[in-house]
């Protein structure tokens, strides 16, 4: 048996493609709306940005789906667009409505006004939140970091909010590629930072989330995204493990695997046993049940998890999880019986509990 506190958690085990006792399992958004726990915090911080820029609060959403359900990390409560406040883009999380920027960057002036920060100094939130996480979890819980991909930053950046079409950054793109290229510069180098920063301040592994940039034809991903995100990832390799994620990505997926990441987390429209087959032998595989199928009764989703599981064959590097984020409407018993397929598969062994100083089960 080892000491308490000296194992390292079975995310980190897997992101080194070691076998583990059972899968690990984590789900991105796995804070958020549909726990009523969150709501509550939520609803006496008086908003998202207000619980996101407070370390404790942030913490403590941050922990609440570790406690309820044995998660096997943690993933800070942030956001991807909060740098792009830090560079001096106003930022509004409308009720509702999601993220508002209300003057996008449409011209060399806007882009050449935004302020290429160091995270460390600017969000220093960031850090103290990892930290209070830190000392709220057991060491069997891993600890994630993460950003936005410089492509989905400038998606926004440049849309101002959410969009589909993304046709502004598209023109800005194919028309003015110059200036897209010194607002990617720019972006790549505030992403490297705050990952370099979220790891020096205790993420033992980060995600890069290119949400957006399933959007691109492939040559055009290979333009106008991967050599930014290669960039942005460049100052953290060999500090922790890093995964990437493209939504609706599975035709890029040998190219986010040639960005030289660790660990990939695949859109539920990827077929999981191929992406382990041609790339198993190189990256971890994180996914990828689609989100919506969390709106199954809980015996259903424990099936369909079971599925996932009994289709990555124990391969080692596997790591149990939607294909997105959790989605609002769903039910917490829901991911409760998603989680039950990662524990089942070894009962008994350390379950992720984040009482401090106590000795994992
Ligand atoms: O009103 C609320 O309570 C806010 C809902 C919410 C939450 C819980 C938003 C608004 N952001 C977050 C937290 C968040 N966002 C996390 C925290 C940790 C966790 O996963 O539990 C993370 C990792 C993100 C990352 C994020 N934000 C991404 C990348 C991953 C993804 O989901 O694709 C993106 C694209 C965003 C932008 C964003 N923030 C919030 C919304 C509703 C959106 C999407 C807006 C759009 O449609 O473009």
């Amino acid at each position: 048996m080892s000491e308490p506190g000296s194992e390292s958690p079975i995310l980190l085990q897997a992101l080194r493609r070691q076998p583990t006792p059972r899968p690990p399992v984590w789900l991105m958004r796995q804070a958020g709306r549909y726990l009523p726990e969150y709501q509550a915090v939520r609803r006496a911080a008086g908003g998202f940005l207000a619980m996101a820029r407070d370390p404790a609060l942030a913490a403590e959403v941050t922990l609440q789906p570790v406690r309820r359900f044995g998660v096997d990390a943690a993933i800070l409560f942030s956001d991807i667009l909060l740098p792009l406040a830090a560079m001096g883009m106003e930022l509004r999380f409308d009720e509702g409505h999601g993220p508002v920027l209300p003057s996008p960057l449409r011209s060399a002036a806007d882009i050449e006004a935004l302020a290429v920060v160091d995270p460390a100094e600017t969000m220093p939130y960031v850090g103290e939140a990892l930290r209070l996480t830190r000392a709220g979890l057991t060491p069997a819980t891993a600890l994630l970091g993460f950003c936005g991909a410089p492509f989905t930053l400038a998606c926004y950046a440049v849309e101002g909010g959410g969009s589909s079409a993304h046709a502004a950054l598209r023109s800005l793109m194919y028309r003015e590629t110059a200036l897209f290229e010194k607002l990617m510069d720019k972006l790549a180098l505030v992403v490297g930072r705050h990952l370099q920063y979220q790891i020096a301040s205790g993420a033992q592994a980060v995600v890069l989330f290119d949400t957006w940039a399933g959007g691109l034809a492939r040559d055009d991903y290979l333009r106008y995204a991967a050599p930014w995100s290669r960039r942005a990832l460049a100052p953290v390799a060999g500090l922790a493990p890093r995964i990437g994620f493209i939504r609706d990505g599975t035709h890029l997926l040998d190219d986010l695997v040639d960005l030289g990441v660790e660990g990939v987390a695949l859109d539920w429209r990827t077929d999981l046993p191929a992406a382990i087959a041609r790339h198993g032998g190189r990256v971890a595989i994180q996914g990828n049940m689609d989100p919506s199928a969390l709106l199954c009764r809980p015996d259903d989703v424990l099936a369909r998890a079971r599925a996932l599981v009994a289709a990555a064959a124990g391969h080692p590097g596997y790591i149990l999880s939607l294909g997105h984020g959790v989605p609002k409407e769903t039910d917490p018993a829901a991911v409760a019986a998603f989680v039950q397929a990662s524990h089942e598969v070894a009962p008994g062994t350390v379950i992720a509990q984040p009482l401090r100083g106590s000795t994992p089960i």
